[in-house]
C-alpha cells in the first residue's frame, strides 16, 4: 500500500517539476498558458472557439491544444477560428500531463504565440490534480449541471483562478440557481472571480482572452496555480489508493478546511497518482 501511495506521489512530483519547468521555458519565449477544465459537454469547445475567432479579429496570436480519449472532433472545431490548432490523444488516459504538452510545444507551437489555450480533457476529477504549466487555470460549469458541483469537485473548483458559467441563454429554462451556484463557489474559492458566457449568443465573448492577456503582461492578481496546491493540499492521506483505482466510495477526508471524497481524485488508470 505505502509502495503505491509512493509510486503516486512520485508521478505527481514528477509532473511539477516537468510542469514548472515548462511554464519557466514557455513564459521566456512571451507564452502564456490557459488551462480550461470542465466536465464532458460543458461548453469548452464552443466558448474556446469564440475567444479564438475573438482572438485572431484583434491579432493577438493564440494557439490551443485541445485533448481528448479519441477523435479529432474538437481540433476541427477550433480550426475553424484560424488559429493553430493541435488535437492531443490521451490514449486512454483521463487527463493531460505536463510532459504531452511539451511534446506538443516543442514539436508545433509557432513563435510568437502570446496565448496557449489548452482544452483539458472532459473531466472534474482527474485533471485538476495536473499542473500544466499553466499561468492561468479556468473551470467551467453550464448552467445544466446543478449547483452544487463546486462542492462535490472542491479540487477542481478550489484550484480554479477563474471559473467561468456558460450557456448563459438556457439559464432560466432549466431553472439554475445563480446565487446557490456562487455561495458554493465561494465555499471552496472564496474570492475567485467568476464570469458569464452564452457561445450560443456570443455573450461574454472575449472576457476569457482579456482576463489571460492581463495574466500575460503581469497582472498580480494572478497566483501561480502551483502555489493555490501547495497550500491547498498540505495535508495527508489517511488511506492509500489502489491502483486502478485510488479508493473506495464513502472515504471522504479533510482537504484544507472542507471534506472531498472519491469523485475528487484521480483514479481512471494504473497506476493512478493520488492527489497529495
Ligand atoms: N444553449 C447553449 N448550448 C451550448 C453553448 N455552448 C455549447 N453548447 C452546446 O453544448 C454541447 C457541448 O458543447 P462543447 O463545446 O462540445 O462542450 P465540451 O465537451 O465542454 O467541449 C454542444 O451541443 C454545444 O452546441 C451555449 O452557450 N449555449
Ligand atoms: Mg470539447
Amino acid at each position: 500500500m505505502c509502495r503505491v501511495v509512493d509510486l503516486q506521489q512520485a508521478v505527481l512530483a514528477k509532473n511539477q517539476d516537468s510542469a514548472t519547468a515548462l511554464r519557466e521555458d514557455l513564459l521566456a519565449r512571451g507564452t502564456v498558458v490557459v488551462n480550461l477544465l470542465s466536465s464532458p459537454g460543458s461548453g469548452k469547445t464552443a466558448l474556446l472557439e469564440a475567444e479564438l475567432t475573438e482572438a485572431r479579429r484583434r491579432a493577438v496570436a493564440v494557439a490551443a491544444l485541445t485533448a481528448d480519449l479519441a477523435t479529432e472532433n474538437d481540433a476541427r472545431r477550433l480550426a475553424r477560428s484560424g488559429a493553430p490548432v493541435r488535437q492531443v490523444l490521451t490514449d486512454g488516459l483521463c487527463h493531460l500531463e505536463a510532459d504531452m504538452l511539451r511534446s506538443h510545444v516543442d514539436a508545433w507551437l509557432p513563435d510568437g504565440t502570446r496565448l496557449l489555450f489548452v482544452e483539458n480533457v472532459g473531466n472534474l476529477v482527474c485533471p485538476a490534480s495536473y499542473d500544466l504549466g499553466e499561468s492561468l487555470r479556468v473551470v467551467l460549469a453550464s448552467v445544466t449541471e446543478g449547483e452544487d458541483k463546486p462542492l462535490k469537485y472542491p479540487t477542481a473548483f478550489g484550484l480554479a483562478q477563474l471559473v467561468i458559467v456558460t450557456k448563459q441563454d438556457i439559464a432560466e429554462a432549466v431553472g439554475f440557481d445563480e446565487a446557490a451556484f456562487l455561495a458554493n463557489v465561494r465555499q471552496v474559492n472564496p474570492g475567485v472571480e467568476v464570469l458569464h458566457t452564452s457561445a450560443r449568443r456570443g455573450e461574454g465573448v472575449g472576457l476569457l482572452l482579456d482576463r489571460a492577456l492581463a495574466v500575460r503582461d503581469g497582472d498580480p492578481a494572478h497566483q501561480p496555480v502551483m502555489a493555490r496546491q501547495a497550500a491547498q493540499h498540505s495535508h495527508t492521506h489517511a488511506h492509500a489508493p489502489s491502483p486502478g483505482h485510488s479508493h473506495g466510495p464513502g472515504d471522504p477526508h479533510t482537504l484544507g478546511d472542507h471534506t472531498h471524497g472519491p469523485a475528487d481524485h484521480p483514479h481512471s488508470h494504473a497506476p493512478s497518482p493520488a492527489a497529495s
